[in-house]
C-alpha cells in the first residue's frame, strides 16, 4: 500500500504573512499520516521561517528547484546543502516551468535527483508532455525518456523513494484536466518503465502523483486510480482551505 503525497506547489505566490498564515492554518489539521503526507512548496526566502512554524507537525516543507552543486560561483542559486541545513526535506526537480523557462534538461534533473538523495531531500521529479508531443502521439515515449534519464544512476532504494510528477504541460494552470483515465494510463506506463529498468520492487514502491489544474472537485477520482498516489496542485493549494480538502481526500 503506497501513502499517498499530497503536494502543494505555490509556484512565485504569496508574501511572507500570508505564507506564514497558511501554515498556521494547516499545521494541525492535516492529520493521518498513515494514509496520506502533506508537503507545501514555498518560496526560497520563507522556508526557514515556515520550517520552524511546521516543526513538530505533519506538514513538511519543500523547495521548488534547487542547484546541483555545494556551493560555488552561481549567483542567485540555492545549493541541497542550504536546504538541508535550515530543515527542508522535499524538493521539486524538473517542474515543466523551469525546463521551459530556467533551461532545466533531463540531465540537470538526474544530477539534481543525485544531489537531492545525498542531502536526504526526498525529490518530487516532474515530467510531462506537450500539447503537440500528445497530439503526435508521443506521450508514452517523451514520458518514458524523461523518467529514464532522471533516475539514472539512482540505487534500487533511492529509486523506492523517489516520487514522480506526471504533469502534463497541457493542463497545467489551464483549467483543463487530464480524464482520470488519460492521467492513471501514462502513470502506470511509468510504473512499468520504472519495473523493467529498475526492479519490480522499486515499480510497486515508487509513489507517481499527478499534476495539472488538481482541485477538490476532481482530486477524488484522479486518487481513485491504480497508479496515482497523490497530486502536486498549484492554484488550488494557495488557499488553506482548499490544501486541506486535498489532503483529506488522500487520507
Ligand atoms: C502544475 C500544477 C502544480 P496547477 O504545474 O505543479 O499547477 O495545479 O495550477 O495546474
Amino acid at each position: 500500500m503506497r501513502k499517498k503525497v499530497i503536494a502543494g506547489n505555490w509556484k512565485m505566490n504569496k508574501l511572507l504573512g500570508e505564507a506564514v498564515q497558511f501554515v498556521e492554518d494547516t499545521k494541525d489539521k492535516v492529520a493521518n499520516t498513515e494514509k496520506v503526507e502533506s508537503v507545501v512548496c514555498a518560496p526560497f526566502p520563507y522556508l526557514p521561517t515556515l520550517v520552524e512554524k511546521a516543526k513538530g507537525t505533519d506538514l513538511a516543507v519543500a523547495a521548488q528547484t534547487m542547484h546541483f552543486e555545494e556551493n560555488g560561483a552561481f549567483t542567485g542559486e540555492v545549493s541541497p546543502s542550504m536546504l538541508a541545513d535550515i530543515g527542508v526535506t522535499y524538493v521539486v526537480l524538473g517542474h515543466s516551468e523551469r525546463r521551459e523557462m530556467f533551461a532545466e534538461t533531463d540531465e540537470t534533473v538526474n544530477k539534481k535527483t543525485h544531489a537531492a538523495f545525498a542531502h536526504n531531500l526526498t525529490p518530487i521529479v516532474c515530467v510531462g508532455e506537450t500539447l503537440e508531443q500528445r497530439e503526435a502521439n508521443q506521450t508514452m515515449d517523451v514520458v518514458e525518456n524523461q523518467v529514464k534519464a532522471a533516475l539514472s544512476g539512482l540505487s534500487e532504494d533511492q529509486v523506492k523513494a523517489t516520487i514522480i510528477a506526471y504533469e502534463p504541460i497541457w493542463a497545467i494552470g489551464t483549467g483543463k484536466t487530464a480524464s482520470s483515465e488519460q492521467a492513471n494510463e501514462v502513470c502506470t506506463h511509468i510504473r512499468k518503465v520504472v519495473a523493467d529498468t529498475i526492479s519490480t520492487a522499486a515499480g510497486e514502491a515508487v509513489r507517481i502523483q499527478y499534476g495539472g489544474s488538481v482541485k477538490p472537485a476532481n482530486v477524488d477520482e484522479l486518487l481513485s486510480q491504480s497508479d496515482i498516489d497523490g497530486a502536486l496542485v498549484g492554484g488550488a493549494s494557495l488557499e488553506a482551505d482548499s490544501f486541506l480538502q486535498l489532503v483529506e481526500a488522500g487520507a
